[in-house]
């Protein structure tokens, strides 16, 4: 069976004003859809990121796709290799050159492909990755501050989440958050105000929610000292901290004041890191994420090293659609080391690409799709009318500064400010 046509469909949805050390969401968020079609009509989907950088290297990998068996991964890996660089990344550079840019290549066909295997042998995609070790992932409620509307109207009207910008609105989020979904733990999305402020939200979470694991991710907006001075405050509040400070060499330090587990979705991004996050003992969860790990092969590859080294493994989110929730709820099941429930910042999309609407998260977890491959499938209208709001919202690429600019012209996410 070959491979005859791959589509990559940049798509634009609705994206509620949440805050965060760069900024806020704009009104839209941008993915690309992923469609790998064989001579017979099986059609594989993949979501990615849908930046311009991505979209081109999507399309420099895609005509050496035509042909390809779906069995053949390292044919693929082969092909986006030769299209988007092949030189071994001892782990320098970041987004979007070096590892990041062509494993967020090879997962966006990867999954595709899995997709496909599962489909041709009529196995759901947890069990082309080696079967299930569990019934449904957990994932954990994310909280963000946030306005009540976008700065300019977006053609859309508000979301109903409201204004999130105090302790009491953000244990209203975490309540609705708990009642809606049933998420069992707790993810606060910090960097946006002084820490001490953020801790206090923590508190009052901690005290709306006696029994729930709770964290705090200030994605690297603190400095070692700020992060030393605010670490009694932290202690026994937390299950981990994540991404306090911005650079290895940083976490690495406060790992050796800190108390609780540090993870990171931002000091250990590719296996290039692995060895110097080791050396330091700079971070005890790495928050995988396999649209940039290189896809689910690499994320089970990546919990292997884990279980060697010692680390914990959970997962990173973006703003996404239900292709991206069921391809990390699948690997997900196979996991033997998935310590902690996963990021998703998926209750905060009121839109979706995929036929039936939005997965459902129940009791805070998720089941893998049922039927053949990924399970799901797409729909065409709505993936037609999301590529219209791509095509009209005139966003490219993401910037949540300039977004902030908008409300306060002076801001600056590059102090550190904390
Ligand atoms: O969506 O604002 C956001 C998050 O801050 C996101 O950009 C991060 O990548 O969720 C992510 C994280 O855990 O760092
Ligand atoms: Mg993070």
């Amino acid at each position: 069976m070959r491979i005859t046509d791959v589509r990559v469909t940049p798509i634009a949805f609705r994206d509620p004003p949440l805050l965060n050390v760069n900024g806020v969401h704009e009104p839209w968020a941008l993915r690309s859809i992923i469609e790998v079609e064989t001579a017979d009509g099986h059609v594989g989907l993949g979501e990615s990121y849908g930046d311009l950088q991505t979209l081109a290297n999507l399309d420099k990998a895609k005509p050496g796709l035509i042909g390809l068996d779906p069995f053949d991964l390292n044919g693929l890996t082969r092909v986006v290799y030769a299209a988007v660089g092949s030189n071994p990344d001892p782990g320098q550079s970041f987004a979007p050159a070096g590892d990041k840019a062509r494993a967020s290549a090879l997962a966006a066909f990867e999954v595709a492909f899995l997709d496909l295997q599962g489909q041709l042998t009529e196995r759901p995609l947890y069990d082309i990755l080696g079967g299930k070790l569990r019934d449904k992932v957990p994932y954990s409620a994310y909280l963000f501050y946030k306005f009540g509307r976008h700065k300019d109207d977006p053609g859309y009207p508000a979301d109903d989440w409201g204004e999130a910008l105090g302790h009491e609105q953000m244990v209203e989020q975490a309540r609705r958050m708990i009642t809606e979904f049933g998420f069992g733990s707790i993810k606060l999305k910090a960097g946006v105000f002084e820490p001490e402020f953020e801790i206090e939200t923590l508190r009052h979470l901690r005290k709306a929610f006696p029994d729930y694991p709770l964290r705090i991710d200030p994605n690297g907006g603190w400095s070692v000292e700020t992060t030393r001075r605010v670490m009694p405050q932290l202690t026994g509040l937390l299950e981990y901290l994540e991404d306090p400070t911005r650079t290895l060499a940083e976490m690495g330090e406060v790992a050796t004041f800190a108390p609780m587990p540090l993870a990171t979705n931002m000091v250990t991004i590719a296996f290039g890191h692995i060895p110097e996050t080791i050396r330091l003992n700079a971070v005890q969860v790495v928050l995988s994420d396999h649209h940039y790990w290189g896809g689910l092969r690499a994320t089970q590859h990546l919990a292997h090293l884990g279980r060697v080294f010692g680390f914990g493994i959970s997962m990173h989110s973006n703003s996404h659609m239900g292709i991206s929730l069921a391809a990390m709820t699948h690997v997900g099941a196979t996991i033997p080391n998935l310590a902690y429930a996963c990021d998703t910042h998926y209750p905060w999309q009121v839109e979706e690409v995929i036929a039936g609407g939005k997965l459902k998260i129940e009791d805070g977890s998720v089941a893998p799709p049922e039927g053949p491959g990924l399970g799901v499938q797409l729909d065409r209208a709505a993936l037609a009318q999301l590529h219209r709001q791509y095509l009209d919202c005139g966003i490219r690429v993401r910037d949540d500064t300039k977004e902030m600019r908008k409300y306060y012209p002076d801001f600056n996410p590059k102090k550190p400010r904390f």
